[in-house]
């Protein structure tokens, strides 16, 4: 799939500092150890619907990975999915009497335009599922092979299945009880009562063709992919196994990381498919999360149509920690928006106040899991010292608006 266009990623001068994340798997703040070459891995939008306010929150989380990684010198291999067939989507489009394809292309071409809007780093690569299902049915005819996998016990679908005990580490990277294994498997696609299944939490691999629902036809039988080997599969081909760092939303945790890292455990035999499991906390409107089967949404789409500044969409997103559930709200976003006035007026100055402090506490905050608030913080105090007592460095507000740009991805 065609990924989007970049914005230039201004240099920032003085020390950059490494980056370290909480990886859900370990339950701890841990350094990234990139190579050269960073392999970022997020798994993307399942486009039957626009974008809003909490996948954008993720994919931002994300692009501050990315450009810590960038300030530190690395390359980035940037690898996102589209979940373009699952169940989500042909519901969506039957309910609509939408043609699936056409749903998908359409939210596909829009999040790309609000991630451009967004100033999201775009992926290296961008992969839709239907692309990938060669590397699916490769991936699952290994596991059937392996014994790894297995057909259920039903004569007119024989749709096989994931033994989620192959790899000996289920629960690795969750760290889930059986119980709330249990509760998530059933609440977040997948199908416990299946007849004919070895184990109520084994994973839907591949799914022979119905009548009415779309299918390719492989070696397998006619049919299409699961959800969790999509990702599985898309990942290794192109970063390997070992890479830096799984990326989500923290509903993405179990049954989906799970299973993608059991999945691609099995078929390599190496243990861990990632090194950080990285979670981004739940966007929620009105006391709920915001998600599309309950319909409470704000629309990325819906602010640029409103003429929102993007950089205030994320000054808002980035006032709370990555991490944290939190709500998206008016005030969140007025807020946002008298910052990014109060930075820019500060920008715009002839000289200012010395900026080197500044731009390494704004460092030092982000290679800390992510800091935003601590960051923003820093860059408050700036503009505040600037815009009162003023400050003779000529090039400082040069290089506040620089490191603004490159580390938080927001233009003044
Ligand atoms: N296609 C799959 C991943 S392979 C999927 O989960 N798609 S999605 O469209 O449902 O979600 C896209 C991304 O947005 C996921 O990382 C998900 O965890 C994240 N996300 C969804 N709702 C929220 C929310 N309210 N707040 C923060 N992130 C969210
Ligand atoms: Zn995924």
């Amino acid at each position: 799939m065609q990924t989007w266009s970049s914005t230039p990623v201004p240099r920032v001068a003085g020390e950059p500092r490494p980056l370290r994340l909480f990886d859900t798997s370990t339950g701890e703040v841990r350094p990234t150890a990139p190579g050269d070459t960073a392999r970022l891995y997020v798994c993307g939008i399942t486009p039957y619907d626009a974008t809003h306010l909490g996948h954008a929150a993720t994919y931002l989380t994300f692009d501050l990975v990315h450009r810590v990684w960038l300030d530190n010198g690395h390359e980035v291999h940037y690898v996102q999915n589209v979940t373009d067939v699952d169940d989500p989507l042909l519901e969506r489009a039957e309910r609509d009497h939408d043609d699936w394809v056409v749903l998908g292309m359409r939210e596909t071409a829009l999040f790309r335009e609000d991630m451009v809007a967004l100033r999201v780093l775009p992926p290296r690569q961008y992969v839709g599922a239907v692309e990938a299902v060669p590397e699916v049915v490769e991936a699952v005819a290994k596991l059937l092979a392996d014994g790894a996998a297995y057909r259920v016990d039903d004569a007119e679908y024989p749709d096989v299945y994931f033994d989620h005990a192959a790899t000996g580490r289920f629960g690795y990277e969750s760290n889930y009880d059986v119980d709330t294994m249990s509760k998530y498997f059933g609440e977040r696609g997948g199908d416990p009562d299946r007849p004919g299944k070895r184990h109520p939490l084994d994973a839907l691999l591949w799914r022979m063709a119905r009548p009415g629902e779309p299918s390719w036809p492989s070696e397998l039988g006619a049919g299409r992919p699961g959800w969790h080997i999509e990702c599985s599969a898309i990942a290794l081909n192109r970063l390997g196994t070992g890479f830096d760092v799984q990326g989500g939303g923290s509903d993405l945790i179990f049954p989906h990381h799970e299973f993608s890292a059991a999945h691609a455990e099995a078929l390599t035999g190496e243990h861990p498919f990632a090194r950080h499991y990285v979670h981004a906390g739940m966007i929620g409107l009105d006391g709920e999360k915001m998600s599309k089967s309950r319909g409470n949404l704000v629309f990325v789409s819906k602010l640029r149509a409103q003429n929102v500044d993007p950089g205030a969409v994320r000054l808002a997103l980035f006032a709370g920690h990555y991490r944290a559930d939190r709500p998206w709200s008016e005030a969140l976003l007025s807020e946002a928006l008298d910052r990014l006035a109060t930075w820019r007026r500060a920008a715009a100055l002839d000289s200012g106040p010395c900026v080197d402090d500044t731009v390494a506490r704004l460092r030092d905050h982000l290679g800390d899991d992510l800091d935003t608030p601590g960051a923003l913080a820093a860059l408050d105090a700036w503009a505040a010292e600037a815009l009162s007592t003023g400050g003779s460095v000529e090039a400082a507000p040069r290089r506040f608006r620089d490191a603004v740009d490159a580390l938080l991805g927001v233009e003044l």
